[in-house]
């Protein structure tokens, strides 16, 4: 049944795209349907500002770069009060982005679900969950969370919910969303099929979060219920806190649109965007497009000139998003070149060893030139980030389970009073948001075994 394909072939040629029909005649009724419906969402100015995009992936101009000051540490106990009644007063929600594809972990299936706690192997939808469930109980209010999810782990995702009763959550307090995709390009900055009757594509990147989250109708519910500021975290930083009182409360008592829960940089290639400067406002560059001597220029003293780390952990206003959201603004397009899967010309699909594809992305911090009130927050590594990234090395579960480790060290070490036992031992998340009867329980007690310590 070829009915559709005259304004198929319309639409393609237009764009001189017409080569994705090729194989049109051979395909089944259901893989033409498919293929239609593809074609049918291109985005034809999107396509436009992608094939612009890859002619200067990278050449922006950064001459006039200054250093980000606009920051305070943390540490400020009022701030933490006021944050603790505002989240108790039903005003915080938490976003936790969830989207990505895990690419660099080699992880088949949402990040989301990857068992990273050391003794209980609790996967990191269940920490966050549980983290909130614990702040909640803390501060006596529900807590919603939002999770946004991509349209190629949003099945899994909610399953993995459905099937561990939500880790204790109530389903008024969770939503989901999706975030959407986009083509990939090749060297020719053209379309191109991964399979004979699919489009090349993938998520669009965690920049349309936000947009995403307005057009779910979550910012709507939220907002009926009284939420007016949003935690922001990304999924694969179990250190991150959902429900950060004292981001909250500076947020609120500076009035600002836009916190940025920042960190200093560790070494210059750290993998981590870099907070700048620019004609007076607040921005972020991504390691993947800073010049080398920006990213490595230190001052006299040794710092280095853009001593801050950006690790995506943000508070936005609820205000803020909603004009975001209705401004009809687009975000910029990153271009990166990677491995993608594609049609060999006998018409299989392989997966390619080498780069092979423009893949696009939009980032959360492009939104921060948006906002007119913009701060950062600064922590210290070790309170707030432990990402979890590659198989093995750097940013590994190695390295996450060392620092959720040394975290409960610390923790329970406040809480009791006593040096924490040698062996390794794993926190309940109560722990992190302690009720007054917790404080109690364990003033000058140690666990009596190593293994889970239930609060
Ligand atoms: C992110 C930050 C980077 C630095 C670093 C720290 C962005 C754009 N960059 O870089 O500045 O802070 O983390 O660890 O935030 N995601 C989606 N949908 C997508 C793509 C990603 O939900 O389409 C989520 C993903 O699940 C993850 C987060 O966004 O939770 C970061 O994605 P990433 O791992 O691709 O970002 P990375 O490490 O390059």
């Amino acid at each position: 049944m070829n009915m559709e394909k005259p304004s198929l072939s319309e639409k393609l040629a237009s764009i001189n795209q017409l080569h994705l029909l090729k194989n049109w005649d051979n395909l089944s009724e259901a893989s033409q349907r498919k293929l239609a419906k593809q074609i049918e969402e291109i985005e034809i100015p999107i396509f436009l500002k992608q094939k612009k995009v890859i002619q200067s992936p990278f050449q922006e101009n950064h001459s006039s770069l200054t250093a980000f000051n606009d920051y305070e540490e943390a540490g400020n106990p009022i701030l933490k009060n006021r944050g603790q009644d505002l989240i108790s007063e039903g005003k915080v929600g938490c976003i936790i982005v969830a989207g990505g594809q895990g690419t660099r972990l080699k992880m088949d299936g949402p990040k989301g679900m990857f068992p990273i706690s050391a003794i209980k192997h609790k996967s990191l939808f269940q920490l966050f969950a549980e983290k909130t469930l614990a702040a909640g109980k803390q501060l006596g209010v529900t807590l919603p969370i939002a999770i946004m999810t991509s349209p190629l782990n949003h099945q899994q995702t909610t399953t993995f919910f459905t099937n561990h009763n939500n880790f204790g959550l109530s389903s008024h307090q969770l939503s989901f969303f999706s975030q959407g995709m986009l083509p990939f390009l090749n060297q020719e900055g053209s379309l191109f099929l991964e399979e004979p009757d699919h489009i090349a594509l993938g998520p669009d990147g965690n920049g349309m979060s936000l947009i995403h989250f307005y057009k779910s109708g979550t910012w709507q519910k939220w907002h009926n219920k009284g939420v007016r500021w949003v935690n922001y975290v990304l999924i694969d930083n179990p250190l991150a806190d959902p429900f950060d009182a004292e981001l909250i409360g500076f947020h609120a008592d500076q009035n600002l649109d836009i916190t940025i829960k920042c960190i200093p940089r560790l070494h210059a290639e750290e993998k981590v965007g870099i907070i700048v400067k620019r004609d007076g406002k607040t921005e972020v560059i991504e390691y993947t497009e800073i010049p080398a001597s920006e990213r490595d220029e230190r001052l006299p003293s040794g710092q280095f000139k853009h001593p801050c780390a950006n690790i995506s952990l943000f508070c936005f206003s609820m205000d803020f998003i909603k004009q975001y959201a209705e401004s009809g603004k687009t975000l910029p397009l990153h271009a990166n070149w990677k491995s993608a899967k594609y049609l060999n010309p006998d018409g299989q699909s392989v997966n390619s060893s080498t780069p092979n594809a423009w893949k696009f992305e939009t980032f959360i911090f492009d939104l921060l030139p948006e906002a007119t009130r913009v701060k950062g927050l600064l922590y210290k590594r070790e309170d707030c980030f432990a990402p979890l990234k590659n198989e093995k090395g750097e940013a590994s579960p190695e390295t996450v389970q060392a620092a959720l480790l040394a975290q409960d060290r610390k923790t329970l070490e406040q809480i009791t009073g006593l040096a924490a036992p040698l062996e390794a031992f794993e926190l309940s998340q109560d722990f992190y948001y302690p009720t007054a009867e917790l404080i109690n329980k364990w003033n000058k007690r140690s666990p009596n075994q190593s293994g889970y310590v239930e609060s």
